[in-house]
C-alpha cells in the first residue's frame, strides 16, 4: 500500500448491529462496490470471535487488492492475517505495537490535535488519522471536533499519508480532501448512504 485509496471504510461491528446489518453482508457489498482499503473495528466482541470474524473477512476480500487494518488487538495482529493495525492514543505505544507487528505491516495512529500529530509525525507509522473532522454518534469518548482547519493544521505538520474522520458522508468528504487529507474514514456515511457512488465519485 504505497498510497492511500481515497476511501478508507470502517466497518465497525457495533454501528452494523445497531442498524440490523450483517457485519459479513456489510463486508462484501462494500467489497462489490469497491472498497480496497477496509477497518475492521470491533470493541465489543471477545478475541475469539474477533478472530473468527477477521478470517471471514479475509475470505470476502480473498482475491481483491484490499488491505485490511484491524483496529486495537494487535496482540491479534499475526493471528488475524490482516494486513496491518490501527491504534488510539491510549493504545500500547506506536514503537511498542511496531514492534510486535513487524517493519512490513501497515500502522496507523488516532490523533486529535496539532500536538498529537507532530508527535506521530516522528514516529514509525503508515499514516496518520486525524479527527474528528465534524460531529459524530459513533464515537461515544469522541475528542472535540478539530473541523477543516484541523485538516489543514494537520496537513501542515505532516507529509504522512493523513487520513481525516468523523462525521465524513459523501456530501462533505469532497472539502476534506480539499483540506489536504489523502482518505477519508467513514462508518456511518456508508452504512447509511450509496457506497457505490462513494467510491465512485472519490475514487
Ligand atoms: N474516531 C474519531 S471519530 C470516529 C472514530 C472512530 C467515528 C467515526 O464514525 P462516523 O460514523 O464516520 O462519524
Ligand atoms: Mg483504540
Amino acid at each position: 500500500m504505497t498510497q492511500l485509496p481515497r476511501l478508507y471504510a470502517i466497518l465497525n461491528a457495533e454501528s452494523c448491529a445497531r442498524r440490523g446489518l450483517s457485519l459479513l453482508e456489510t463486508a462484501k457489498a462494500w467489497r462489490d462496490a469497491g472498497v480496497t482499503l477496509l477497518q475492521y473495528r470491533d470493541k465489543v466482541a471477545s478475541d475469539l470471535d474477533v478472530l473468527r470474524n477477521a478470517a471471514l473477512l479475509r475470505e470476502v476480500f480473498e482475491g481483491v487488492e484490499a488491505t485490511l487494518i484491524l483496529n486495537d488487538r494487535v496482540h491479534l495482529f499475526a493471528a488475524s492475517g490482516f494486513d496491518g493495525v490501527h491504534v488510539g492514543q491510549g493504545d500500547a505505544p506506536v514503537a511498542a505495537v511496531r514492534a510486535v507487528i513487524g517493519p512490513n505491516a501497515v500502522l496507523g495512529v488516532s490523533t486529535h490535535n496539532p500536538a498529537e500529530v507532530s508527535a506521530a509525525d516522528l514516529l514509525s507509522v503508515s499514516y496518520v488519522a486525524v479527527g474528528p473532522v465534524f460531529a459524530t454518534s459513533t464515537k461515544l469518548d469522541a475528542e472535540p471536533v478539530v473541523g477543516l482547519d484541523g485538516v489543514r493544521l494537520a496537513r501542515s505538520l505532516t507529509r504522512k499519508p493523513l487520513v481525516a474522520i468523523g462525521g465524513i458522508t459523501q456530501a462533505n468528504a469532497t472539502t476534506v480532501l480539499e483540506a489536504g487529507a489523502d482518505s477519508v474514514a467513514v462508518i456511518s456515511g456508508l452504512l447509511d448512504g450509496d457506497v457505490r457512488s462513494f467510491v465512485a465519485v472519490h475514487r
